[in-house]
């Protein structure tokens, strides 16, 4: 059975990826990071075959550990500090965990390399955010990178890095350049969760109004157990290379908080929905969509979960854990 090593073990992505892999017979191991991280309960309960293996981005030593206790065949970088709002308040930690940990990370598969005479395949999570100010419509492998934000800098920063290892070193090291996906399992600092859970909650009579920043960007918004198939995909190429994975689908904030009013039967949002300067972002990434013919005509990837179906999903279960909480 093949081993793989997840980085981000902890978040929305590592846990669907576990379970896909788990299911398709893989030995796992999460990397985690801190000595009492509160979330190794949330994978030990989901995904209770995950071994955890102790480590951090910014410690190239600990991946090295890491990959031998794994004795990887697949490494996914998912870790990274994700929120890009918050990487305009802590630009240079960002840049250490989402930029340079992916050298950090790439050197120590070099090291381990050298030392075990092993080559992990790799997989890096590049992101739209790295298109920024968009300079095509839709958003190819192709098209120009133009980040907006410290995240989308340093993510071009692993998308390239990603890139050169594999020219200069032979590696088979993919990037997906992956664009917004969700779940149910999404961190409630995002949009897609901030509003299923402030619908929720507003039907529950839990809360008054829900307090948002910009309302017309546009996002192409996939559902995350989808894209971590295209992963999974990428890294049983002959050829390591890069594939854009995404819906083709565009939708503004104002849509999503239309469909996600509409899932519990309120019409008209905007009674409930209040702006913010707190919550506008220095630079916006006003429109992402992307194309992801590359990724179906070679991976044979495809999205199976449309935005109705999601929003939906995300609101329902949200319902539900608001209701278990407050006995409502
Ligand atoms: P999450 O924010 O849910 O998870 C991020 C993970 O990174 C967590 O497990 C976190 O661990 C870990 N992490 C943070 N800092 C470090 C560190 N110093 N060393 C090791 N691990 C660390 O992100 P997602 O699951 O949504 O995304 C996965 C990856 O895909 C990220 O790289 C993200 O930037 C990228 N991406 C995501 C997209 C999306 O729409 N979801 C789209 C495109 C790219 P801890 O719990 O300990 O904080
Ligand atoms: P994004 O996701 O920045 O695209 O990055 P996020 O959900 O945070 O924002 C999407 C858009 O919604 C607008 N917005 C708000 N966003 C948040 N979080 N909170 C609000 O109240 C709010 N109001 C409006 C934002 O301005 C933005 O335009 C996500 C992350 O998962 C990255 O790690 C990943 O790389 C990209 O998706 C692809």
């Amino acid at each position: 059975m093949p081993n793989a090593l997840i980085t981000g073990i902890t978040g929305q992505d590592g846990l669907y990826l576990a379970e896909l892999l788990v299911g398709k017979g893989y030995n796992v191991f999460g990397l985690i990071r801190g000595q009492n991280n509160p979330k190794t309960e949330l994978v030990e309960a989901l995904v209770p075959e995950v071994r955890l293996v102790a480590g951090d981005l910014s410690d190239i030593p600990s991946l090295l550990r890491a990959l031998e206790a794994s004795e990887a065949d697949e490494v996914y970088n998912l870790g990274a500090i994700s929120y890009v709002a918050y990487s305009w308040d802590q630009a240079l930690l960002t840049n250490e965990v989402t930029g340079r940990g992916v050298l950090n990370i790439l050197e120590a598969l070099r090291l381990y390399e050298q030392i075990h005479r092993r080559s992990p395949r790799f997989y890096q999570a590049s992101s739209s955010e790295m298109f920024g100010k968009v300079h095509q419509v839709p958003q190819t492998e192709e098209t120009l990178l133009w980040p907006r934000s410290p995240y989308g800098v340093s993510k071009v920063f692993g998308h390239y890095t990603t890139i050169n290892y594999r020219e200069s070193y032979g590696m088979h090291a993919s990037s997906g350049i992956l664009f917004n996906h969700e779940s149910p399992r999404r961190g409630p600092e995002f949009v897609t969760r901030k509003v299923s859970r402030a619908v929720a909650r507003i039907k529950l009579g839990l809360q008054d109004e829900i307090v948002m920043g910009n309302l017309d960007a546009k996002r192409d918004w996939g559902f995350a157990g989808d894209y971590v198939e295209a992963m999974w995909m990428m890294l049983q190429q002959d050829e390591a290379d890069d594939y854009v994975i995404a819906t083709g689908e565009t939708h503004s904030i104002k849509e999503l908080l239309e469909t996600a009013f509409a899932v519990v039967g309120l019409d008209d949002w905007t009674p409930y929905v209040r702006q913010d300067a707190r919550f506008m972002r220095p630079a916006e990434v006003d429109l992402l969509i992307g194309d992801p013919k590359k990724a179906r005509e070679k991976l044979g990837w495809k999205p199976r979960v449309a935005f109705p179906q999601l929003v939906e999903m995300m609101v329902e279960n949200d319902l539900n854990e608001q209701k278990k909480l407050h006995g409502v």
